[in-house]
């Protein structure tokens, strides 16, 4: 098999991973970057192993809250630090409770030796000789210049006009990429948003975008919010999701991104989105199709890390 780019593995969803690379333990990185991206620094460290990448997958899907608490729980002796160690146990342990990790375990059976290797990611984190110690200022860039880098390419696939927006269907369909959606029901969302904008459309800016899914990262969040308004489970309308946006996830979306936001989701066309037309889907999307928690430990891991976070301390009130 020739080696596939690791900006590839991440626009795949989770299931076409599998379905074409689950006998494949590690690739060769075959980047064309610029020295700055993300993906040269890794791929210069080697290689990408299946746990890497299902690592990378719920790195790109977790909001910056809930990624620092995932760093507490790898510094074991809490000193402040990860090492190279703590890693690899915590990596070990949730390797264990999945399903994935215990057939890669078979194949390490078989000659194909899963420990030891030194993966690209652990060779960035903690250096050649893996002696380094990982930050969590070091952690949070990682995950922030991933987010940033992956989005950026996926709007780019979308080949912005010369001032730099996509249109508002282009936009539509990054946003159901990985929804889970009937075709059936996908192509009449689409259609609404066309029809809508087809005389009027103003674009989406990669600003626009980037921000958009800052918004989505944040959405269990949103949705413990929700319940603080005493509202989760009914409909918003438009100025409460920009109202929300702002208070819980920290950014500023423009109305007519919410309008197009509209568009897409408001199935019963009341003005209104409900908790199924809209967070539910997202909350569903932003697994890119990791959706059973039993195949990946550490999907499974950070599910219940946001239930604790939930738990313990609102999100309304984390400023
Ligand atoms: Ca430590
Ligand atoms: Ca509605």
């Amino acid at each position: 098999m020739l080696p596939v780019p690791l900006t590839i593995y991440l626009l795949w969803s989770y299931q076409d991973y599998r379905d074409r690379l689950l006998n494949s333990i590690s690739q060769r990185l075959n980047l064309d970057l610029d020295e700055d991206s993300i993906f040269y620094k890794l791929g210069s460290s080697g290689l990408i192993t299946f746990s890497d990448y299902i690592f990378l997958l719920t790195v790109l899907s977790t909001s910056r809250r809930h990624f620092e608490i995932a760093f507490r729980m790898f510094d074991l002796n809490g000193d402040g630090d990860v090492d190279c160690e703590e890693f690899e146990k915590v990596a070990a342990l949730i390797r264990q409770q999945s399903s994935i990790g215990s057939r890669h375990r078979d194949h390490a059976n078989t000659g194909n030796t899963f420990k030891g290797i030194n993966s690209a990611l652990t060779t960035y984190f903690f250096g050649p000789q893996l002696n380094q110690k990982l930050t969590i200022e070091k952690f949070l860039d990682f995950q922030h210049q991933l987010q940033k880098e992956i989005l950026s390419l996926e709007f780019q696939r979308k080949q912005p006009d010369e001032n730099g927006r996509i249109t508002e269907a282009d936009f539509a369909e990054l946003l159901l990429a990985y929804a889970g959606y009937p075709a059936k029901k996908k192509a009449r969302m689409l259609k609404r948003v066309k029809k809508t904008f087809r005389d009027h459309g103003v674009g989406i800016t990669k600003d626009d975008y980037l921000k958009f899914f800052h918004f989505l990262n944040n959405i269990n969040d949103v949705d413990t919010a929700l319940t603080f308004y005493h509202i989760a489970g009914a409909s918003i309308d438009q100025p409460t999701l920009r109202h929300v946006a702002r208070t819980v996830a920290h950014v500023d979306l423009s109305p007519h991104v919410i309008n197009v936001v509209f568009t897409i989701f408001d199935e019963n066309m009341d003005g209104q989105l409900s908790n199924r037309e809209f967070v539910a889907v997202m909350k569903n999307r932003l697994l890119r199709g990791l959706e059973k928690p039993k195949d990946t430990g550490f999907v499974k891991l950070m599910y219940s890390l946001i239930k604790c976070a939930r738990d313990t301390k609102p999100a309304i009130l984390d400023f």
